[in-house]
């Protein structure tokens, strides 16, 4: 059996010459067009990337290697007793866009394992930070703090080929993915349970182990595949992705460009907007104690968030324009595991107010809900009430995704980042003044 190593080899080795024909042959065919509105707006829906690992489409959402969500949900191996495709597998598929035998899952554990040992001073550096310090603070400087470790920094000082660049980056991602969940599991019991911090188990797969450190039961291994699984990409253009793109393509190694998209996660209008659309529930919770509202006092709360000129967290959509999959997949899990949750009844009855309260205010473009408008309830439900918590989450799924994309732009070497700005004067002589 090849390892995912040599599996990953050849697949490149068979790619490049597509790019290699696409440069050379058809640099010069145009794509898109630009307009001023897109300059301005922060280049929404410019085609101007490109990722093979994941692509979106506005309506159906998120394919991973072609696969939609619950293809991959039904079709990816799972681990003894798990509900959920185990990660590893996802990671796999998400390389090589083959999904992997159990064989070779098992390969790619083993080499996990072998990797799982965190460096004495990463506990040091999170333990150094002020106690009040966001956990996405800690996650990321962590992380950051690791940069020595770098085999890919350390080689190309050394003098390596271009087209050796990946298989440094390769080993650099095994080595960080094999410790970012005890890394996240250390801050949380840290900063949340008094320190007490539970050892992890490397014979298990990534959920399940990340559960076990978290000291959250049964079925938080799912919960924690399914989440992992569903937040490790979203194509390339939105800010966490992009960010790790950028970075890496100046050739900064896999922890400096982890750390940046990790800072870019962690914004109220990204990644954050999980935590958001939590505590904004929680302050309606507060107010109707233990009553569910009614339909006409959670419109009211809506359009009094509304009116205060704050974003409803959780709904719209720079690309969607249909409920997003992400979202619809947990639904589904709540569905099934914890439909009477209060929480979730809170959630599902914003689901019925809040596309039509947004088409009515008539900004948002896309009036239905994204993947933050959902996920903190699962996880809510089954204990990790710390909602500061919850981007760290999405950073450990994000990690599993944009260093996949990264193994392969360097494979395919993509060349270091560097759009074109213009001043406003020139922008108002292009188009004023013709
Ligand atoms: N509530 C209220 N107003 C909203 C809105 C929402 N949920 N979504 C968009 N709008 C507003 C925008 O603020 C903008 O207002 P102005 O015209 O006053 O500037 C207008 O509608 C047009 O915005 P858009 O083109 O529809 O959306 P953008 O591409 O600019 O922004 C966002 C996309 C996701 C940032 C936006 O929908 C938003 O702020 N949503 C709430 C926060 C959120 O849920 N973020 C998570 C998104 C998913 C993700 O990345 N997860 O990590």
């Amino acid at each position: 059996m090849k390892t995912l190593k040599e599996k990953l080899f050849e697949k490149i080795e068979a790619w490049r010459p597509r790019t290699i024909k696409l440069l050379k042959e058809y640099g010069d065919k145009k794509i898109d067009d630009i307009t001023v509105a897109q300059i301005i707006g922060g280049m929404r829906g410019v085609k101007c990337l490109i990722s093979d690992i994941s692509s979106l489409d506005p309506n159906e959402g998120i394919r991973f290697r072609g696969y939609t969500i619950s293809e991959i949900l039904e079709k990816l191996p799972r681990s003894e007793n798990a509900e959920i495709p185990s990660i590893e597998a996802h990671f796999y598929l998400l390389l090589t866009g083959e999904f992997p035998t159990s064989d070779n899952i098992k390969q790619v554990r083993g080499e996990l394992k072998k990797r799982s040992k965190l460096p004495a001073y990463v506990y040091d550096v999170i333990n150094a930070m002020p106690k009040e310090s966001h956990p996405m603070t800690m996650f990321s400087s962590a992380i950051l703090s690791m940069q020595k470790e770098s085999v890919f920094a350390k080689k190309y000082l050394e003098g390596i080929k271009k087209t050796d660049y990946w298989q440094f980056y390769y080993e650099d991602t095994l080595q960080l993915l094999a410790k970012i969940p005890e890394i996240a599991a250390y801050i949380y019991r840290k900063r949340y349970k008094n320190g007490v911090i539970i050892e992890g188990d490397s014979d298990l797969d990534m959920g399940a182990n990340f559960a076990k450190m978290m000291g959250i039961g049964k079925p938080y291994d799912d919960v924690s595949r399914l989440y992992f699984i569903t937040h490790s990409d979203h194509e390339s253009g939105n800010v966490s992705a992009h960010t790790g793109h950028l970075v890496s393509s100046a050739l900064s190694d896999i922890y400096y460009s982890t750390s940046a998209m990790l800072n870019g996660l962690a914004g109220p209008l990204h990644g954050l907007a999980n935590q958001e659309a939590l505590r904004w529930l929680q302050e309606l919770m507060k107010k109707m104690g233990d009553k569910t509202p009614t339909k006409e006092e959670m419109q009211k709360f809506v359009w009094d968030t509304l009116n205060s000129g704050q974003v409803i967290p959780g709904y719209g959509h720079a690309v969607l324009r249909k409920t997003d999959p992400r979202y619809q997949s947990q639904r589904d899990f709540c569905l099934k595991h914890l439909p009477n949750d209060p929480v979730f009844k809170y959630v599902n009855l914003l689901y019925e107010v809040v596309p039509d309260i947004l088409r009515k205010h008539g900004r948002a473009k896309n009036p239905w809900p994204n993947v933050d408008g959902q996920s903190g309830v699962i996880q809510w439900y089954y204990g990790l009430k710390e909602y500061d918590f919850y981007t760290v989450l999405f950073g450990i799924a994000r990690t599993v995704g944009v260093s996949a994309n990264l193994i392969w732009d360097r494979a395919l070497a993509y060349p270091i980042e560097r759009p074109k700005s213009l001043t406003t004067e020139i922008i108002e002589n292009l188009t004023m003044k013709n």
